[in-house]
């Protein structure tokens, strides 16, 4: 049996409740340590039931590839391991990957803030802690800065951006979507985060930000996008696609009158409301990682580096079939 308490993160992921690639990663592994410390039963049956928790929490998110790569880097370790070991590596493994995803995101926050200049004027999209904390620190180094940011529809994360940016005494200019190209501008940067970067330097972020690196482009201005090696994809090295999460029309529709909302959906209507998109690497400045700042074309360097060439191959292998 599970642990509620892992399906409750589960739960809190799939409804959005836990939000932003690093956190789901964060949490997805937070929810293996708890599995592991937990599980009463035989070490001969841990390993199985280890693979029915990763499957429930593989299952509540198809895009952002670091909830695969969190899972994996625990998992992996407990292939390799005894019946007898398995329970306590799986939990040093997922404690581990937590430091390392600190590291890395003080890396980034360190490379990111430096790339911002004085009196920069920093346009982005949707909310990221990671976009959040390289311009935070830019601030408190004591650039003089503002931001530009959209609402971010349907969910309106732009608003988090917003109050976190805001409360820190940062100048923050928020508006519609549909204005991005009105405003890019008056931007002298564009910074996003990212879901997914796959191996040709493909970047897979929330829906919209491809109008955004199109306007920057357009404008003239750089677009970075800042990405810990967990948004780095190896199995699209293989030739995996990237599935883009299709969420409920409920969250477009929710903010139209309920008679409105009644009415349409008599009539032939189609509401469809995709997540992501994807940027072409030709649109990208570079990708602001933890091992440095790197053109969009060396994105397999970074998978490489913090994964191993041919560890697509055995993520797509332990994620088909369970083990034991
Ligand atoms: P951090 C978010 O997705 C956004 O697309 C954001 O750019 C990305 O995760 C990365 O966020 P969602 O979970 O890891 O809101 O930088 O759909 O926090």
């Amino acid at each position: 049996m599970i642990p509620k308490d892992v399906l409750q993160i589960a739960d809190d992921i799939k409804s959005m409740r836990i939000r932003g690639a690093t956190l789901i990663a964060k949490y997805a592994v937070l929810a293996m340590k708890i599995a592991a410390e937990k599980y009463t039963g035989s070490d001969r049956d841990f390993k199985r039931y280890l693979s029915n928790v990763a499957t429930t929490l593989l299952h509540t998110r198809p895009t952002a590839v670091s909830l695969p790569n969190a899972i994996y880097y625990v998992i992996n370790r407990v292939i390799n391991s005894s019946d007898e070991e398995a329970r306590a590596i799986a939990k040093n493994a997922s404690e581990e990957f937590m430091r390392m995803i600190d590291e890395s995101h003080e890396k980034i926050i360190e490379f990111g803030s430096k790339l911002i200049r004085d009196e920069d004027i920093i346009f982005t999209h949707c909310h990221s802690t990671a976009v959040v904390d390289v311009i935070s620190r830019a601030f408190s180094q004591g650039k003089r800065i503002e931001v530009i940011n959209t609402e971010t529809r349907p969910l309106f994360q732009g608003r988090i951006v917003l109050r976190e940016l805001a409360n820190k005494g940062i100048k923050v200019t928020h508006i519609p979507d549909s204005a991005i190209r009105v405003f890019i501008k008056n931007a002298t940067m564009a910074i996003v985060g990212a879901d997914t970067i796959t191996s040709d330097g493909y970047l897979v972020n929330k829906v919209g930000t491809s109008h955004v690196a199109l306007a920057a482009w357009e404008a003239g201005i750089p677009f970075y996008s800042v990405a810990e090696f967990i948004k780095f994809s190896p199995v699209s090295l293989q030739g995996g696609e990237v599935e883009i999460e299709f969420r409920s029309p409920k969250e477009i529709l929710d903010v139209y009158p309920k008679e409105l909302v009644e009415s349409l959906l008599q009539k032939k209507t189609n509401f469809l409301n995709p997540a992501f998109d994807f940027t072409p690497p030709d649109q990208i400045t570079a990708f602001i990682t933890n091992l440095g700042i790197i053109p969009p074309q060396l994105s397999v360097l970074i998978i490489k580096e913090m994964f191993g060439f041919t560890s697509g191959k055995l993520q797509l292998k332990i994620f088909e079939e369970p083990f034991t």
